[in-house]
């Protein structure tokens, strides 16, 4: 299967720890992109017309995007534990913290794009603040509910993850581990795990 990808993706590295941790990332081979909504990937648009990565190009030659639908059809591949539990209760909470996490690199990703692409004097300052705020507020209720992480490992608790991964890859001035101490704490043997270990960002693109 090709992965199109680049290290520093937070969404990317969604996928990257899921198949480590069901044992099928000796499945994936990378195609290193870069791409951005300015100067979108000639090679990737054929594949995705939206030209996002992770974009998955599966061994029958079928194409999927997003990261949630990736996800969840490198889950389909195994039968070890599944990262999308099947049991309804616990389904619909790791769905929603994954759109919780999303929500957040969504707007993570947003306010680098306005302030590494934009040019100088078209920024627009209330438009940052109102994405910051996005980040925070999704920060603040993975604190409140971290507790019931436990040490599950599933596709909520990978993406809270590469939330905190992210923000400290490319936020570190935003130190959020400094309110949020439950968080941190969960953060800190999670970013252990050989999956996270493996999949630390590299910043050989700007995203
Ligand atoms: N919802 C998508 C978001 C993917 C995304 O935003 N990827 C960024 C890189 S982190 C991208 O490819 N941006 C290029 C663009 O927006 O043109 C997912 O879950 O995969």
């Amino acid at each position: 299967m090709k992965l199109y990808a680049a290290s520093p993706s937070p969404f990317v590295r969604k996928v990257l720890v899921l198949a480590i941790e069901c044992g099928l990332s000796g499945r994936l081979e990378h195609v290193s992109i870069k791409t951005t909504p300015i100067a979108p990937d000639i090679e990737l648009i054929r594949s995705n017309p939206v030209a996002k990565m992770p974009t998955l190009v599966t061994d029958s030659g079928a194409t999927l995007y997003d990261s949630r639908v990736i996800c969840e059809y490198l889950d389909s591949l195994h039968d070890s534990v599944k990262m999308f539990p099947a049991e309804q209760a616990s389904r619909w909470v790791a769905l929603r913290r994954q759109a919780l996490g999303d929500g957040v690199l969504d707007a993570a990703v947003s306010i680098r794009y306005e302030v590494i692409l934009r040019p100088d004097g078209k920024r627009w300052p209330e438009w940052v603040a109102g994405q910051m705020g996005k980040v925070r507020r999704g920060l603040d209720a993975l604190e409140s509910e971290v507790a019931s992480f436990k040490d599950e490992i599933n596709i909520g608790t990978i993406t809270a993850g590469c939330v905190a991964g992210y923000l400290d890859f490319r936020f570190p001035e935003e130190d959020w581990r400094a309110t949020r101490p439950h968080l941190r704490d969960w953060y800190a043997p999670f970013s252990a795990r050989d999956s996270m270990v493996k999949t630390d960002p590299v910043a050989d693109v700007e995203v």
